[in-house]
């Protein structure tokens, strides 16, 4: 419903235009406080002054997302949809500033006004939409893309709880749902863009008058999808992009009220309480899958919607089929979106009768699937009852991609008789599986791994017959990035600013290769210790808020060592525990003349554990029993402080990472596929000590070995020790056993209470390789205190590895997938186009 030609005259004259100085924005502010949230001088807390800052920042937003759209639809050029289930966002508005280059007006304008511009940030409640590292890279894509001027689309999920809140009460985590969405002026429901999705039901099959066969699937539920949009604004461009969350509704209200006259009225309100569960909660599961039906029911609800939504664009220039391909680039953020593949073979078959050959080379040559992990537990499986129970039609055509799959393969390998078994999508186990990550791989042309390491991981181990089969050109590397602009301008903005002085301004945070310039300041006196003051502000920033919240003092001056990730095993913060346990001992052993002398340390946790992640629990009660322990004695004093960060999510990342010394990267080699968080810590001037594992080992190509405080077994070996354990050739680290034995005695609490993270070294074959690791790392950690004695050269340290990060900047990464997996070109805006 376009305004005709002659009447857009009247409606130019109106357009909107937002505000671009102080008094504007003041203006703005007040104009929302008083009509829009229906307040006045007299009661607007801090609050309210977030809520009407962020309505004013998010009407300047909607207007450059019109024209992005408008632009993007004129131009019709191929578009990118990023495909996830989570997107960890964080907060917005200061974001948003930043990105339109309107925080320094917006400071002036709130401080007029009596406002604290930090206060006012503070109050926003973070969008936390993921779990971990999977999440947050979707958000930093999103940034690049629309950085960029890439004319990309997210698609996910509108979750009304996203990832639990943690609480830490008497030591143990404690889960709180987290309902965001009281107040949230980032998103614009688009209660005109729904969509009904269909579950369960038949399948009908019918000859048509040109006797070909034509299935149709009559569902037996339908669920209304509703858009809900998040403008995601382009550093210092002109693009705002779309992300599109779906939210799920009961589908047809009118049905309902036929029920309601009928008298079913509490058996129809059921429904819709039904209907609203699938986008109700995001499962906190990070690295692992349970198989649960409702998660199942997420996916293809969100899958679905967002292909009808990608069609109907496509649709719209009428344009052939055989064109989807060169107009559409869909990515897989891993295998959780794999149902896309087979929901469009669907829609090409079934809906738009196309011949299956035509309709596969169109899906394969449309998609694109990334994959995150190795670890056995988080490969997605669905069970082939659950798929005919839910999606009877799904599970034919998975059935006949999988025929045809087998048949090329047979062909392929006619001696080989093990192949099949080994490479059907369906495992014929009981009961039958459905390996999503095999159905992802047979329906995209290129799969990539994360980070180099990974990614021949994946070749080599659970993917090896793939690359036999389709030849290894399908399989590539897009090692992971991260936004400088979140994780460095924003997160540390003194330290940006510091930066900016030395690389002729702003630059690099639109290139940070520019960083490199820094390298000659590696010796420069002056700039080191500006540089060392900004680190110590920033400690001295995170110590307060620990002593605000905890009530624990921690000594600035102490060495930071940190880590912060979702708790697991294989990331084993474990060792780490166990290492503080034995930097206790020691320094409990020695005489005080020699003790007062030692580096003073604050070892700082934080994470979440998967509510039903029984070790990951023991490991966050013991980490903060030793703190109860150790924070106490008096021997020890500041020389060593154990403190555990509760709920830690993506605004306390910005707060702790600019305040790390050292951060701990630990993983069991070949565990980790890449992180992300390592890149973000280096970008803010702090130093790591790491496994050869993930991205560490490209940092390390970039940054120097001198820089990084690696350690531990190879990826190689790992399998070989593993093996040892199983037959009993494993003689546990004695370093290791007086822990244990200190442990046992009771030091920290009652000794059950630990007993399966002990058990899991000593008893249960150590599978992560805590023992085999540990006098290694405890070497390495002295190493680290010994150069952390010369302030001067750990300094250079950072400011070295500073420079040579540009690299890992999402902005590289994704120009990498739209090179070599999207082939999707940036939009060049000049002036506006006209639509
Ligand atoms: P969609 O691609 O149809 O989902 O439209 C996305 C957005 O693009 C709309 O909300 C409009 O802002 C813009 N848009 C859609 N159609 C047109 C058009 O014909 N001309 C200019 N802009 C359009
Ligand atoms: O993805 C990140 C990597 O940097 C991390 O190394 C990797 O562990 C993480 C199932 C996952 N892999 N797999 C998941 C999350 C949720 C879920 O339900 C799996 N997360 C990762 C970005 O590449």
């Amino acid at each position: 419903a376009a305004i005709p030609e002659p009447q857009r005259e009247a409606w130019k004259k109106h357009s909107v235009s937002g505000f671009s100085d102080k008094d504007g924005f003041e203006k703005e502010l007040v104009r929302h406080v008083e009509t829009t949230l229906a307040r006045s001088m007299y009661n607007c807390d801090e609050n309210a002054a977030y809520a009407a800052s962020s309505l004013a920042f998010r009407d300047r937003l909607i207007l450059d997302w019109n024209r992005t759209q408008q632009r993007q639809t004129y131009r019709d050029n191929k578009r990118v949809y990023y495909l996830s289930l989570e997107f960890l966002m964080g907060r917005a508005l200061d974001n948003a500033m930043l990105n339109i280059g309107q925080k320094d007006l917006a400071k002036a304008g709130l401080s007029e006004l009596g406002y604290r511009i930090e206060d006012i940030i503070d109050q926003e409640h973070d969008a936390a939409l993921g779990n971990g590292g999977l999440g947050r890279l979707a958000a930093c894509f999103l940034d690049s893309l629309a950085s960029l001027n890439y004319p990309a689309w997210g698609y996910g999920l509108r979750y009304r709880y996203g990832i639990f809140k943690q609480q830490i009460v008497n030591g143990y985590q404690v889960e709180v749902p987290d309902y965001w969405l009281h107040f949230n002026p980032w998103e614009f429901p688009r209660h005109d863009i729904s969509i009904d999705i269909g579950f369960h039901g038949q399948v009908h099959k019918k000859t048509d008058e040109n006797g070909k066969t034509v299935t149709s699937w009559e569902p037996g539920q339908m669920v209304k999808a509703v858009a809900y949009d998040v403008p995601i604004p382009g550093y210092d461009t002109p693009t705002t992009n779309n992300l599109r969350l779906w939210s799920s509704e009961a589908a047809s209200e009118e049905f309902d009220f036929q029920r309601f006259n009928r008298g079913e009225y509490e058996s129809a309100v059921a429904e819709q309480q039904t209907a609203e569960t699938i986008s109700a909660v995001l499962y906190p599961n990070d690295n692992l899958d349970r198989g649960k039906e409702l998660r199942l029911k997420q996916q293809y609800f969100w899958v679905a919607a967002s292909l009808y939504d990608i069609v109907r664009r496509f649709k719209k220039s009428r344009r052939p089929w055989r064109e989807f391909p060169d107009q559409v680039a869909i990515q897989l953020n891993d295998t959780h979106p794999t149902l896309a593949v087979v929901e469009l073979q669907r829609v090409l078959i079934d809906l738009e009768g196309l011949e299956w050959d035509d309709a596969w080379n169109i899906v394969v040559e449309t998609f694109g699937y990334t994959n995150h992990t190795v670890l056995p537990e988080a490969l997605e499986k669905w069970s082939v009852g659950l798929f005919q129970h839910l999606l009877p039609r799904h599970l034919q055509i998975i059935y006949d991609i999988n025929l045809f799959f087998l048949q090329k393969v047979e062909r392929m390998f006619p001696d080989d008789r093990d192949m099949l078994r080994r490479i059907s999508i369906i495992e014929e186990a009981s009961p039958k599986m459905v390996r999503m990550a095999y159905l992802a791989i047979v329906g995209s042309h290129k799969v990539n791994g994360v980070a180099e390491l990974h990614s021949d991981l994946i070749k080599t181990t659970i993917f090896k017959d793939f690359v036999a089969i389709f030849g290894p050109d399908k399989f590539t590397n897009v090692t992971n990035g991260i936004t400088p602009r979140r994780w460095l301008h924003q997160a540390n903005a003194k330290l940006s600013d510091l930066i900016a002085t030395k690389c002729e301004g702003n630059g690099f945070l639109n290139d940070l290769t520019m960083l490199s310039k820094l390298e000659k300041f590696a010796e420069d006196k002056e700039f080191r210790k500006e540089w060392a003051e900004i680190k110590f502000a920033n400690k001295v920033r995170l110590a307060k808020y620990i002593k605000e919240t905890m009530g624990i003092s921690v000594n600035p001056s102490a060495l930071f060592d940190v880590q912060v990730k979702r708790i697991h095993e294989y990331k084993r913060q474990q060792m780490n525990i166990f290492g503080v346990i034995h930097r206790y001992l020691t320094l409990k052993a020695m005489a005080p003349e020699k003790r007062k002398k030692q580096q003073p340390r604050v070892s700082i946790f934080g994470g979440k554990a998967a509510p039903g992640y029984w070790m990951a629990k023991q490991i966050i009660h013991l980490i903060n029993s030793v703190g109860s322990v150790v924070n106490n004695d008096a021997d020890i004093g500041d020389l060593l402080k154990v403190v555990f960060i509760a709920d830690y999510n993506v605004s306390k990342a910005e707060m702790i990472i600019p305040a790390s010394d050292l951060s701990e990267h630990i993983s069991t080699a070949g565990t980790e596929a890449s992180g992300t968080s390592n890149m973000k810590f280096v970008l803010n001037g702090g130093l790591i000590i790491g496994t050869c594992d993930g991205a560490n080992i490209e940092i390390t190509r970039e940054t120097g070995e001198n820089n990084i405080f690696l350690f531990g077994n190879l990826a190689e070996d790992v399998e070989d020790l593993r093996h040892a354990h199983t037959y009993g050739q494993h003689s546990l680290d004695p370093d290791l056993v007086k822990v244990f034995d200190e442990i046992n005695k009771g030091t920290f609490g009652s000794p059950e209470d630990f007993g399966g993270l002990v058990a899991s070294v000593r008893e249960h074959g150590d599978y992560y390789l805590v023992s085999d690791d540990f006098h290694s790392y405890i070497e390495t950690h002295a190493l680290v205190d010994e150069a952390y004695k010369n302030q001067e050269e750990w300094v250079s340290k950072c400011v070295l590895s500073v420079a040579r990060m540009g690299f890992f900047s999402s902005d590289r990464c994704i120009n990498e997938y739209a090179e070599s997996i999207w082939n999707v070109e940036p939009l060049v805006v000049k002036d506006d186009a006209k639509a």
